[in-house]
């Protein structure tokens, strides 16, 4: 299906975009904005907002007009392929599959700070209504918290005898989320043979969970994932399904 953007009128093709540049806030800094969203494909653009941000630094919001068409059929995302299943049908399924609790092991790594998602997905008060993976029966999990070394995480993974390792990245300035993720993948690889490794998985607002095999990892959960979507890729991965 071919569609376009939509602003006041169907099929109007207006978009809004908001950016920042590197200049103090004044007439010739509104045209500056005009001129790159103009440069951008936006015909005619309206500037709607423009705000100081500091010393020398101008925020801008810009609604405009752009004549791309987006066709549907050709969209690549990951779609999920496993099923998603209850908290019992997790727990079941591990009993009878594994026999033994599926340990995990989860961290924020590099300098990031912001446990806020890890948490969401490991910690029993979850999110979005879904209890985390710490309320399933047959999840063993450990939180390293904040700021974790990738080789800390190696060790304790190696210690627990982790079947999976979850990872957060939540910040993207300079590409750390890609870096760290790559780094990790790599200590991993090194420190232990196939077959002894466990799963990895990465997760944050923004990665493109296409890129996991480019980043060494078994599978990337983005924006607004829940606690139960993982445990199910968890059971799908490591416990043969939920049969
Ligand atoms: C709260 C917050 C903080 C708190 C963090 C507290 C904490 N304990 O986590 C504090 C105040 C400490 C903080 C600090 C900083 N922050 Co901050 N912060 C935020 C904020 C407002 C919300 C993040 C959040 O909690 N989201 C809620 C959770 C639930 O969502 P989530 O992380 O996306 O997680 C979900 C999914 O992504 C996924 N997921 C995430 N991880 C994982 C892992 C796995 C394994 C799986 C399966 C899924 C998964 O599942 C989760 C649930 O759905 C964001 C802006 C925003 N609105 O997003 C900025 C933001 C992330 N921060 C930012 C920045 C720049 C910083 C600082 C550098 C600021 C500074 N100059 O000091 C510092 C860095 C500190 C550090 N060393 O990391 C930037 C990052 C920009 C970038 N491109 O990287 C943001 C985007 C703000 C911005 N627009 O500038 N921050």
């Amino acid at each position: 299906m071919i569609v376009r953007p939509y602003g006041d009128t169907t099929g109007d093709g207006m978009v809004q975009l908001s950016f920042t540049l590197p200049i103090p806030h004044d007439k010739r800094a509104e045209g500056a904005a005009l001129q790159l969203a103009g440069k951008m494909g936006m015909d005619p653009a309206m500037l709607v907002h423009a705000k100081q941000m500091g010393d020398g630094f101008t925020f801008f919001v810009v609604y405009g007009k752009v004549a791309h068409l987006v066709d549907t059929e050709k969209v690549q995302v990951v779609e999920r392929d496993f099923p998603l299943l209850s908290a019992k049908e997790v727990n079941a399924a591990i009993k009878r599959r594994l026999r033994r609790r599926l340990t995990v092991v989860g961290a924020c790594i590099g300098t990031d700070a912001h446990t806020v998602g890890i948490d969401a997905i490991l910690n029993l008060k979850g999110i979005a209504g879904e209890k985390g993976l710490e309320y399933y029966s047959e999840l063993s999990v450990t939180n390293m918290g904040a700021q974790v070394s990738v080789p800390d995480l190696v060790e304790t993974a190696r210690e627990k005898k982790a079947d999976a390792v979850l990872v957060s990245q939540v910040v993207t300035q300079r590409d750390a989320h890609l870096q760290n993720t790559r780094a990790m993948s790599a200590a991993f690889r090194e420190a232990l043979p196939a077959g002894k490794r466990p799963l990895l998985i990465v997760g944050g607002p923004r990665f493109d969970e296409l890129m996991a095999p480019e980043l060494g990892v078994d599978r990337i959960f983005s924006r607004g994932t829940t606690p139960r979507e993982v445990a199910s890729y968890l059971v799908h991965a490591l416990a043969g399904g939920s049969k």
